[in-house]
């Protein structure tokens, strides 16, 4: 499957874009954003998770976030630096993005790492969220888009470290469980250090096995419409660790992204 592809750089997107962008995610449900996350910001939080949690025992990992797969653990961030920058949080164009699709009152739902350790193997092939309505299906796949997440490689992906494979959306839902073989059409992302991907919350995927060497940790930024509650992935730790002193301490024009955090059901 193609996938749609913008060389965005840092700033903000013109009208264009906005609307290439907005097809392909109301489309095949996924979009890859080159060059639009700061380096610097990305280095950072690479050497912080390298440092804080890449040496954790699975035992500490499991304490801390939550398994996703043999060798694979997400784990939800606190916003203290330097997970704190908004270059890495709210990325003009990733805020752009998530704004058209979502509103101008899209908040971030999550805020999460995923480390894939050496000798992963792939993952199940999986959805994130049962479907919107879980008896009309129709109803599900039809909604507009009320869920994207933002995929954030902490560094350049490629055969040695795996990536993340996705499935283009369907007009029924994707339950990869109930598949009888596995599907043709998939997309190993490609994505260096500094690029985005955004991928409906309905799109089949799954991340690849880590061969190499090295842990592969990814952020998972998930940009949601205010009311939407993810009720499957958080049940054993908080979407978002964001405490009032982090929103006080945050530029006031970023607040509204953390509203859902603001209201006290979050962290
Ligand atoms: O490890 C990856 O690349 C993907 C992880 C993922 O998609 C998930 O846990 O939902």
């Amino acid at each position: 499957m193609p996938v749609t592809t913008l060389r965005t750089g840092l700033g903000q997107l013109g009208g264009v874009m906005i609307e290439t962008a907005r097809a392909a995610l109301n489309g095949a449900g996924t979009l890859v954003l080159r060059g639009s996350v700061e380096a610097a910001a990305v280095e950072a939080a690479h050497a912080a998770v390298v440092e804080g949690l890449c040496g954790l025992d699975a035992e500490a990992l499991a304490r801390r976030g939550v398994r996703v797969g043999e060798k694979r653990y997400m784990v939800s961030l606190d916003l203290d630096p330097p997970f704190d920058r908004p270059a890495l949080f709210a990325s003009p164009p990733l805020v752009d993005v998530a704004r058209a699709l979502l509103g101008s009152g899209a908040v971030i739902n999550s805020f999460a790492v995923v480390i894939a350790f050496p000798g992963a193997p792939a993952q199940r092939i999986h959805v994130d969220h049962e479907p919107l309505f879980p008896r009309d299906d129709a109803a599900s796949m039809a909604a507009p888009v009320y869920a994207l997440t933002g995929i954030v490689p902490l560094l350049d992906l490629s055969e040695a470290t795996g990536s993340t494979e996705v499935w283009p959306l369907g007009p029924t839902p994707g339950v990869p469980d109930a598949w009888t073989e596995r599907r043709t059409g998939s997309t190993v992302l490609s994505l260096d250090a500094g690029d985005a991907a955004f991928i409906d919350y309905r799109v089949c995927h799954g991340g690849t096995a880590n061969p190499g060497p090295a842990p592969r940790p990814i952020l998972y930024i998930v940009y949601s419409r205010p009311w939407f509650r993810d009720a499957d992935n958080f049940s054993e730790m908080p979407p978002l660790r964001v405490t009032p002193t982090h929103l006080a301490r945050m530029p006031a024009e970023y607040r509204t992204l953390f509203a859902a955090a603001a209201a006290g059901h979050r962290s």
